[in-house]
Formats: C-alpha cells, sequence, structure tokens
C-alpha cells in the first residue's frame, strides 16, 4: 500500500493545547496508518515568490506548509472560494459577487499548491484532494506529469447543473473534476447533481450503467461517502467534560430550565437568523414556555473578510436583541448569543447537557455538529435533534425530528415537541441513529475513500460501488 498524501487549503500543526477537529482527526487517522504526508498552507502570506514547502514531522506524519501571495490570496480565499464558490454552492445567488481577477487568483494559487508539491511526491503516492479551494488541482498536477491515483472529495453540497452554469466557467470546473480518478460527495443528492452536470456537458453517453463516468479514455469513479465523527472519542469527551468546572457552571446557571442549543460557524448558509425567528416564535405561540427554556446558540466568528459574514452577524445582534428585550426577566435570559471558540470537548459537554439540538442550517454539505450531539448524548437519558430537511446528516439521521428551516411554524412546533417527547421515544430514535453513526463514522469514511483510490489502476478506476448512506 502507497503513501496517502492529502491535501488541504490550509492545515496547522498538530498543538499540545488544542485538540484537532473533526475533519483533521479523520485524515490524520488515515495518514497515521501509511506514514503520510498533509500538504497545505501554513497561513503565512508574503509579498514574495513563494518559498519551498516547511517539513516538520509528528508522529509519523509529514506536514508541508506553504506561503502564500499576499497579492493573491484574498482574490483567491475571500473571493472566489467564499465569495463566489461557496455562496454558488449553498445555492445563495444573491450572495454570489464573481470577478474575473478573483478567479485568476483561485486558478494562480492552485498552480503554486501544484509546482510545490509535485517535487515531494514519490511513485507509489496516493493523492486526496480536499474540498472546494482545491478543484483545479488535480488538472493541474496532471499536467505537471502526476500520473499517481487522484482523488478529490466534496465537503460541501454541489449544486445541480442549472445552478451551476451560472457561474461563467462551469464547463472549466466541471472538466477540472473529470480530471480526478475518484471524486467523492457527501450525499446522493451532491452526486446526482454532479451527474446533471456531466450529462450536461459531455452526453448522457459519459454515464455509464455501473456508476463510472467516461470521458474520452479516462474513467473515473464518483460517489457517496458521507463523513463522520469518531464516536468513542466524542462519547468519551462529553461523559468527562459534563463534570468540569466550566460546562457545571452553565448547568448551574440554568437553575432547572431546559436547555437548546446550536453550535454553528457564524455563517450565513447555518440559517441562525431563521432559527432565532422560529424561537421567538416559539415562545409567542406557546408562552407557558416562557422562562423555562434557555436557548444558548455558540457561533464562533469565521470569514470576518466577507462582506456578507459581517452583514449576518449584524442581523443576528438585531434578532437575538429583539427576542431578548422582548421576552427577558429580570432573572432570565431567552437566548444566549455567544461569537466565541470552546475547546472540543466543552463543546461535546455543553451538547450532553442539552435537551434539544438546533441544527437548522439552509443547505449544509453534511454538519458533523448534528452527529455530535446525538453521540454526545446520555443513552439513558437522551435529547432531542432538530434537524434540517436541507443538511446533508438529514439523510442518515432519520431520527431526528426533521423541519424545513424557512418554515418558522414548523420548527417552533417541533421545539415544543422535542421538549415534550416521553423518554421511551426519545432513546427509541437515538438508538436509531447511533447504529448508522457508527456504522459510517469518521474511520468508515477515511477507509472507503482511501480504499476507493487504491483501486485505481494506469488512470482508470476499477472501484467497487461502495455503500451510500443509511
Ligand atoms: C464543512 C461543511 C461538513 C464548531 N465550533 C467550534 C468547534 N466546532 C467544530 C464542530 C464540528 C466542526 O467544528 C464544524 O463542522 P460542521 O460540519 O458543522 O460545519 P463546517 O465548518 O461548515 O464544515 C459541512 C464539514 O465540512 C465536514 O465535511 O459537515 O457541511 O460545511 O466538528 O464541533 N470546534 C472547536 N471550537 C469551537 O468553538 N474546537
Amino acid at each position: 500500500m502507497g503513501r496517502l498524501v492529502c491535501v488541504s487549503n490550509r492545515i496547522s500543526l498538530p498543538r499540545k493545547s488544542a485538540a484537532p477537529g473533526g475533519l483533521a482527526v479523520g485524515i490524520l487517522s488515515a495518514l497515521k496508518r501509511t506514514g503520510g504526508l498533509w500538504f497545505g498552507w501554513g497561513g503565512e502570506t508574503v509579498d514574495h515568490e513563494p518559498g519551498e514547502p516547511d517539513l516538520h514531522i509528528r508522529e509519523g506524519v509529514t506536514y508541508a506548509t506553504i506561503e502564500l501571495r499576499a497579492s493573491e490570496f484574498d482574490n483567491y480565499y475571500n473571493g472566489y472560494s467564499n465569495d463566489v464558490l461557496w455562496p454558488l454552492f449553498h445555492y445563495f445567488l444573491k450572495g454570489m459577487h464573481y470577478s474575473v481577477e478573483q478567479r485568476d487568483a483561485y486558478e494562480s494559487v492552485n498552480r503554486t499548491f501544484a509546482q510545490k508539491l509535485v517535487p515531494l511526491l514519490t511513485p507509489d503516492d496516493r493523492i486526496w484532494v480536499h474540498d472546494y479551494h482545491l478543484i483545479p488541482l488535480g488538472r493541474r498536477l496532471r499536467e505537471l506529469g502526476v500520473r499517481q491515483p487522484l482523488g478529490f472529495f466534496l465537503h460541501i453540497p454541489f449544486p445541480n447543473i442549472e445552478m451551476l452554469r451560472v457561474l461563467p466557467c462551469y464547463a472549466e470546473l466541471l472538466r477540472d473534476l473529470t480530471s480526478y480518478d475518484v471524486v467523492g460527495f457527501q450525499t446522493e443528492n451532491d452526486l446526482q447533481a454532479f451527474h446533471s452536470g456531466i450529462e450536461h456537458l459531455f452526453g448522457a453517453e459519459a454515464l455509464k450503467p455501473d456508476g463510472r463516468i467516461r470521458i474520452g479514455d479516462h474513467v473515473l469513479r464518483a460517489d457517496v461517502f458521507p463523513i463522520g465523527v469518531d464516536v468513542a472519542s466524542v462519547q468519551r469527551e462529553a461523559a468527562e467534560a459534563i463534570s468540569t468546572e466550566v460546562v457545571r457552571r452553565m448547568v448551574d446557571s440554568l437553575m432547572g430550565r431546559s436547555l437548546m442549543i446550536g453550535v454553528d460557524r457564524l455563517d450565513y448558509s447555518k440559517g441562525l437568523v431563521e432559527r432565532f425567528v422560529a424561537y421567538e416564535s416559539f415562545l409567542e405561540t406557546y408562552p407557558e414556555n416562557i422562562g423555562r427554556i434557555t436557548y444558548l446558540q455558540i457561533a464562533p466568528l469565521s470569514r470576518t473578510d466577507v462582506r456578507a459574514y459581517a452583514e449576518i452577524r449584524q442581523s443576528l445582534e438585531q434578532a437575538a436583541g429583539r427576542t431578548n428585550g422582548r421576552f427577558a426577566d429580570t432573572d432570565w435570559t431567552p437566548i444566549r448569543y455567544l461569537n466565541r471558540n470552546f475547546p472540543h470537548a466543552t463543546l461535546m459537554g455543553f451538547l450532553r447537557a442539552a435537551k434539544v439540538g438546533l441544527i437548522t442550517p439552509l443547505r449544509d454539505g453534511m454538519n458533523l455538529v448534528a452527529k455530535e450531539f446525538v453521540v454526545s448524548q446520555d443513552p439513558q437519558d437522551p435529547g432531542v435533534l432538530i434537524l434540517s430537511t436541507l443538511a446533508g446528516a438529514a439523510r442518515e439521521l432519520t431520527g431526528a425530528l426533521l423541519v424545513n428551516p424557512y418554515d418558522t411554524r414548523a420548527v417552533s412546533h417541533a421545539m415544543r415537541a422535542a421538549l415534550e417527547m416521553p423518554l421511551p421515544e426519545r432513546r427509541e430514535r437515538y438508538n436509531a441513529m447511533m447504529q448508522v453513526l457508527k456504522r459510517n463514522d469518521i474511520n468508515a469514511w477515511t477507509r472507503r475513500f482511501t480504499e476507493a483510490l487504491e483501486h485505481v489502476q494506469g488512470g482508470s478506476s476499477r472501484v467497487r460501488v461502495l455503500g451510500t448512506t443509511a
């Protein structure tokens, strides 16, 4: 078995003080098995030609970090990646701001990634590229003579062709994806959307009956690989954190009130404004809950240099302020809204302390917090997950109360149903979801994808059809 090389936009070296997040844990477990290489931007921008990668070896894994040109970074990261591809792929056309300068920077940074990576590769490597920042990387690597198996996994949704073709260079984007041998998506919906693009560009004959895609001489496998969580580790974190001082202080401060919780990066795709409005409607419609429920929303700031993120922040402050102004009492605040980070284990403790998890994105590739909420629960007395039908996780977590996040009345009704749900039903839903979460955990995700890469031979992929979601 060759070495695994993972490539992602940003990598951070493991630090003793900070546990890696869900994705990093998955990638790391795969890399440790093969003594692999993790390649990506190290966080530094420079005013000159980026130097050679910095190499660090930790626990058998080599970390190679590169610099990027300051003059390109903003257009590449804040611009094309997060102000064009992110909104478009999440079906937010209004949020998309396309410019040729941004696209040029995106292409140029992908060329830099390819040029800096190639000298580090060995002939037996298998290369796994992550996410929308690096879609053209496969083609750039091929142009530089790379013949090793190349895989790409998209962590966010893939839009149907009718949405995708709003992008002036959508055909190049689709062609770039077909440079890989394996292309992975979170859900069957995303795979179908990709097929719609392939059919549009290359004709229905490109889609083979066994699921492979043939473009000229090249055969690739596009499939579903739902990302999961490290079940044992989240369970341990949650069970241990519940008795730590920070979680106990939070629980004590509830004064016996039931806790509803949301944990989301501050991002317009996460549906926070709609969720706040639904909570206000819940208090209005079911006033017996006034003073008896606390909603804790943890929303660490992200992408603060992108305008849409500053706007959503303002709307949320207004919405939280309105609800609190309207319903708060001298000894009760309806919404506790925090823009800060917590250690992962503490978050898992907060999730365990909650009776209801509110995960209502307007669109989400998967949503790991939904999975973490279920896994962190006390199996004897589990809380209830309210989950958007528009999150990838809804395909697997059918034991959640599934809601349309735009339907204020349905979400507020689900809040009441969750708070009143009897224990046997909560346990039944929890057990059903745990079965799926164990089957599709983070190790299954890395194993399935790396196996798919191992089956790539001579530039064409011969991969058996993989199990999809639930
Ligand atoms: C993208 C896709 C897809 C959150 N706050 C803190 C913190 N977190 C952790 C959570 C969870 C992760 O970050 C967030 O993952 P999500 O899946 O919820 O969301 P995105 O960041 O949008 O991720 C998404 C994912 O990629 C993986 O493929 O599921 O659809 O959009 O693990 O617990 N961790 C720490 N402090 C925080 O304050 N340490």
